[in-house]
């Protein structure tokens, strides 16, 4: 039995056919909210050749019916994101949204070239760049927390295979680098763990939404609890998933048995959990505040 449950209207987004930097694929966004309303910067695909990516901005009032715009908000410029801007996880920092994403300064599916970056907004129309942020490593799924915690900043990254804390003082330098995740032998995360969307604070600790990956290269969401004071401390990991993929839009698509979240919000203790489905389609999953935190207890 799966924890979340998907929202009837999914895919709540897809692939507009008439739109050249999205036409192929639209997955993997990364959530705030901002004047009442959700927003999502999600990653687009407009052709398979280079497959270069860049991000749209989708708003919506209700969390589920979301309105788009005629062109990308965030595109490729610079030497170490030319090939893509990939799965955009959004931070409001003394109000400021921070976007961590990865920056490709080679073709995609090169396996060379990722590093993550960092840019910020006010309001989503302007984006300052702040460069990679990360030490030269193949490196990804880098989410920062929504507070300072002992007076620094905390974001976790992930070098495969497994999860890393690191903190700053400005969000630009990070040190501190350290393993803290791995992947767990014979269960849904046995080969590769990824940070999700960005860490959410509850009483019992830091709840955070991963990914993790198996040997049938099947993408699952699970969750953990870490430490309030020292989020390098991991307290509960249930055995179990929380969402797998079972429709369609998730055992198809451009990258079959995908499902990838990088984004999630809060509303009347509900939780929203934005997800690409095979790496073509975005879903939304939901689940009670409380139903997640018991089941994470649980680990
Ligand atoms: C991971 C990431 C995601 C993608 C997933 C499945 O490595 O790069 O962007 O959704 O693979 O293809």
């Amino acid at each position: 039995m799966e924890l979340l449950r998907r929202h009837p209207e999914n895919p709540i987004l897809t692939p507009r056919a008439d739109v050249p930097w999205e036409k192929e694929a639209v997955f993997n966004p990364g959530v705030t909210v901002h004047q009442g309303k959700i927003y999502m910067l999600y990653r687009a695909i407009g052709e398979y050749e280079v497959y270069a990516s860049s991000l749209g901005l989708a708003i919506s009032e209700d969390g589920v019916h979301f309105q788009r715009f005629p062109e990308p908000v965030f595109s490729p410029a610079e030497p170490y994101d030319r090939y893509g801007c990939e799965d955009p996880r959004i931070t409001r920092l003394d109000g400021r949204f921070y976007i961590t994403y990865t920056a490709l300064s080679q073709r995609a599916f090169s396996g060379r070239g990722n590093r993550v970056a960092l840019a910020s907004t006010e309001d989503f129309r302007e984006f300052k760049r702040h460069g990679v942020i990360l030490p030269d490593l193949d490196d990804k799924d880098t989410v920062i927390f929504p507070e300072k915690v002992r007076g620094r900043y905390v974001m976790y990254h992930r070098v495969p295979p497994d999860i890393w804390i690191a903190y700053s003082d400005d969000l630009v330098n990070w040190y501190g680098h350290r393993r803290i995740m791995f992947p767990r032998s014979g269960l849904w995360d046995s080969q590769k763990i990824g940070a999700g969307a960005p860490p959410i604070r509850t009483d019992a600790g830091w709840l955070l939404v991963y990914h993790g990956v198996d040997k049938n290269r099947v993408y699952r969401l699970g969750v953990a609890l870490f430490d309030l004071d020292d989020p390098s401390q991991l307290i509960s990991r249930p055995l179990e998933p929380i969402l797998e993929p079972r429709e369609r839009y998730e055992k198809e698509g451009d990258v079959p048995n995908v499902v990838f979240t990088c984004g999630l919000a809060e509303a009347d203790e509900k939780i929203f959990v934005y997800y690409g489905g095979g790496d073509k389609v975005i879903g939304l999953a939901t689940v009670e505040r409380k139903e997640l935190l018991d089941f994470a207890l649980r680990g």
